[in-house]
């Protein structure tokens, strides 16, 4: 087998609608791979430690030892783990994961044991500005041919609500040159969120797989309130219930309700939810293939995690680019554990500057056959897209104390 060395390593930053941050690497053979560094509001930060820090180590490297370049970029760090050093990890591994399957002449899930299902069952986002907007925009999803939606809705009397857009855009939150301050109110929020979902169940009834995203703004006992509030509307997950540093915080709310929890979005280690898992604190898992280090490290929380019922629920927004998303879905497909997967469906200039071969029917997704993670990248067109500087928002309480956005 002829040695595929990597002799190039080239970091590619554009907003097509969005930022994104893409690394291609070239090997002897004449081949490519491509990963996703993305990290929403810090991307310049991944760019350059792929560009000053990683690449330089990967000129020369045997393409084909994936396995061992994680190991050298995860230990040789000696800084290790965070959201940065695991993205740009993520952004190595997935591209060698791409060059090797397309070395192979099959697609990625095939190289990661085949399918363990027919297809990836998809959760979409419903929202609204008030409660009739978010049934409208249910009702919508419902005819897209979704089984599982997320919804989350303004919440009277508190200004700006996690996951409803400004006005009739699709919901992009990092969407300005400095951070936004939106303003909360917990108390508001715990008197309404069993109200909505109650319209949302007395509309739709039970069929329809519910997810709810509290989005991080949650004390413990408040959490284990809102759970134990929402039981009779039987959710299939509430994700982000309480800020997860303190996995020990899961205790208590494991304590007081039934209601299934997902967690691990901001994750990038096993280390970060290994006490969640291991205590069968949580039942989902939101580690994903971009933030969490890649294919790699992925299949070991994913692995880890089946050992205590726990299934995967790889986040999947628009701040993934669909490089993250292709890789993703081989991913999702190759596991016994699969829980479900996020679907934002990215803008069509981002479609159209990452070419895939991913296809959406029916609320499930499927890869595609295309050797590889099967998406592409628009090289030439990126200078016409340059970078926009956009920070996620900050929140803030009533009275003005720093919150969790
Ligand atoms: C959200 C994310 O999709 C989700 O579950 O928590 O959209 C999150 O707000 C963004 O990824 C932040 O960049
Ligand atoms: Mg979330």
């Amino acid at each position: 087998m002829a040695e595929s060395k990597i002799v190039d390593a080239k970091v590619i930053v554009a907003c097509p609608a969005r930022n994104f941050v893409t690394l291609k690497i070239t090997t002897s053979d004449g081949l490519y791979g491509l990963g996703d560094g993305t990290l929403n509001g810090r991307e310049l930060a991944v760019a350059a430690y792929l560009r000053d820090h990683v690449a330089p180590c990967l000129i020369g490297r045997d393409a084909e030892r994936i396995e061992d370049t994680w190991q050298y970029l995860y230990r040789g760090a000696y800084w290790r783990r965070g959201p940065v050093t695991m993205a740009a990890i993520a952004a190595v591994d997935v591209a060698l994961w791409d060059l090797k399957a397309k070395r192979a002449g099959m697609p990625l899930y095939q190289l990661l044991g085949g399918r363990c299902r027919e297809g990836v069952t998809v959760y979409a986002h419903a929202n609204g500005h008030s409660l009739d907007g978010l049934l409208d925009s249910v009702a919508h999803h419902i005819e897209l041919g979704y089984k599982a939606i997320r919804v989350q809705a303004a919440v009277p009397g508190v200004p700006d609500v996690y996951g409803v857009p400004h006005g009739s855009q699709p919901y992009e939150p990092a969407d300005s040159s400095l951070p936004r301050e939106e303003t909360w109110s917990t108390p508001k929020y715990m008197r309404f969120a069993p109200e909505m979902m109650e319209a949302v169940r007395a509309r739709f009834g039970f069929d329809l797989a519910l997810l709810h995203d509290a989005h991080h703004r949650l004390t413990p006992i408040e959490a284990a309130a809102l759970g134990k509030s929402l039981e009779g509307y039987r959710l299939f997950w509430l994700e982000d219930a309480t800020p997860a540093e303190n996995q020990e915080a899961f205790r208590l709310i494991r304590q007081h309700t039934t209601t299934p929890l997902a967690v691990g979005e901001v994750f990038n280690s096993i280390f970060d939810c290994q006490r969640l898992i291991s205590e069968q604190l949580i039942d989902y898992i939101r580690t994903s293939v971009v933030h969490a280090g890649g294919i790699t490290h992925l299949r070991r929380i994913a692995s880890f995690a089946g050992l205590y019922g726990v299934r995967t629920g790889c986040h999947g927004p628009t701040d993934l680019s669909p490089i993250g998303m292709g890789a993703a879905l081989h991913f999702d497909l190759s596991i016994p554990n699969f829980g479900i997967q996020e679907h934002m469906p990215h803008a069509p200039l981002t479609d159209e500057f990452f070419p895939h071969a991913y296809t959406y029917a029916n609320g499930m997704m499927h890869p595609g056959e295309a050797p590889g993670h099967g998406v592409e990248i628009d090289e030439a067109a990126a200078e016409k897209f340059p970078y926009k500087r956009a920070y996620l928002p900050v929140c803030r309480l009533e009275d003005g104390t720093m919150h969790n956005w």
